[in-house]
């Protein structure tokens, strides 16, 4: 039987902020310091409002929005010139180095395209190690006649009025909503399937799950919303995400595994979710490891540190209670395999999981 033909992508174009660089994060701290001198104080507000914004307009908006006795080119230049300051700091996205390397290696030609101007967008990129070489075309705002949403510049709208396929990869929680005319929404680029638009699949999953250089998060196992085991059967050591929020924003929203280190008891597997549980849609991120093993009693309040070693998939909402616990014994499976496996089994060792103080780093 002939098969439908699959459609080949020739190239790819890469947004920069939010989508390959974490500028998000950048533009806080910057708007923080900004802010303290005008004895006004950032409460991230405008984060909505200024995503996918021209500077002008982002700045128009904070000088209204918090009464600045400034003029908005006043702001902007000042906040640029800040801006610069920072861009050292800047840090690649969950994903994007493993994206240019990977297209890179397969030919597949790549360009940048940002809302930033061209100056801007290179001393960004400068930073970040073989990321100019990757790209053979670079276009910043001030480039083109007219920005996104105009084809001019791809944005999600920009790239379909240029009749191109999009992936849009939103760079704020819970916006899936406004990223209906892309032909898919990810959480993050480590969820990209580059085989789904013709291009080379990635190579570097093993047995369901995708390594990463290990990571910690550790403290004093906290009461929950009381859901784990009374609703699903699943009971999760919740940890406090208070003074993780560095960790944390260095990685997706997700189910990861890896090993769990309780101080009066032992190591044991863990497999866990972090994030905002879109089926029971929390207000809070929360950290809930599950680890696999039967316990006689609870352990609130002891000591426990995670060494997390991958991951395996993004938090989804599901039809309803019981596919989703179908899906977390999956995940279980998953982890449980893949933690035997010499390249994982090897961070049960990890000091960080002999716990001798008595509080969590
Ligand atoms: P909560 O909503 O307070 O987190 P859960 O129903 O999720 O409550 O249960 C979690 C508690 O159960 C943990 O804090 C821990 O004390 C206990 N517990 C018992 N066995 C396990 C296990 N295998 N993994 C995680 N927690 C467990
Ligand atoms: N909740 C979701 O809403 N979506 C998920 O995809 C999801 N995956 C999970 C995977 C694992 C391994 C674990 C331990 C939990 C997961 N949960 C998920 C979280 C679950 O909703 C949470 O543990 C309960 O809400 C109890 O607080
Ligand atoms: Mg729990």
């Amino acid at each position: 039987m002939a098969q439908p033909l699959k459609k080949l992508m020739s190239c790819v174009i890469l947004d920069l902020d939010g989508t390959l660089l974490n500028t998000d994060g950048m533009f806080s701290e910057v708007l923080k310091t900004f802010l303290v001198k005008y004895g006004k104080e950032w409460d991230g507000r405008e984060k909505h409002k200024i995503v996918g914004k021209t500077p002008l307009e982002e700045a128009a908006i904070i000088v209204e929005d918090y009464g600045l006795p400034c003029a908005k080119h006043e702001f902007v230049n000042e906040v640029y010139s800040m801006f610069s300051d920072h861009l050292c700091k800047v840090k690649a996205l969950p994903g994007a180095n493993r994206l240019i390397k990977h297209l890179s290696c397969h030919g597949v030609p790549m360009a940048l395209a940002s809302n930033s101007h061209r100056a801007t967008i290179e001393s960004k990129i400068s930073y970040q190690h073989g990321w100019k070489e990757s790209f053979s075309v670079i276009v910043g705002s001030d480039e083109v006649r007219t920005g996104k949403p105009s084809p001019d510049m791809i944005g999600v709208m920009a790239g379909k009025a240029a009749g191109m396929e999009v992936v849009a990869v939103p760079s704020l929680p819970k916006q899936t909503h406004r990223y209906t005319s892309a032909d898919e929404v990810i959480n993050s680029l480590l969820d990209l399937q580059p085989e789904k638009w013709g291009l080379p699949p990635f190579q570097d999953w093993i047995e369901g799950t995708l390594p990463s250089e290990p990571w910690y998060v550790g403290g004093p196992v906290v009461k929950g919303l009381g859901r784990g085991s009374k609703v699903l059967g699943i009971p999760t050591a919740n940890l406090s995400t208070e003074g993780y929020s560095d960790v944390l924003s260095e990685h997706p929203s997700g189910v990861y595994f890896g090993w769990a280190g309780l101080s009066t008891r032992g190591v044991y597997k863990m497999v866990m979710s972090i994030g905002w549980n879109p089926y029971f849609d929390n207000a809070e991120k929360t950290i809930e490891p599950w680890l696999l093993h039967e316990f006689d009693e609870d352990f609130y309040d002891e000591e426990l540190h995670l060494v997390i070693v991958g991951y395996i998939r993004p938090e989804a909402n599901f039809p309803s209670l019981e596919t989703l616990i179908t899906k977390i014994h999956e995940d279980r499976k998953v982890a449980e395999r893949a933690l035997d496996l010499p390249l994982y089994s090897k961070y049960r060792d990890d000091p960080y999981l002999k716990i001798t103080s008595s509080k969590g780093q």
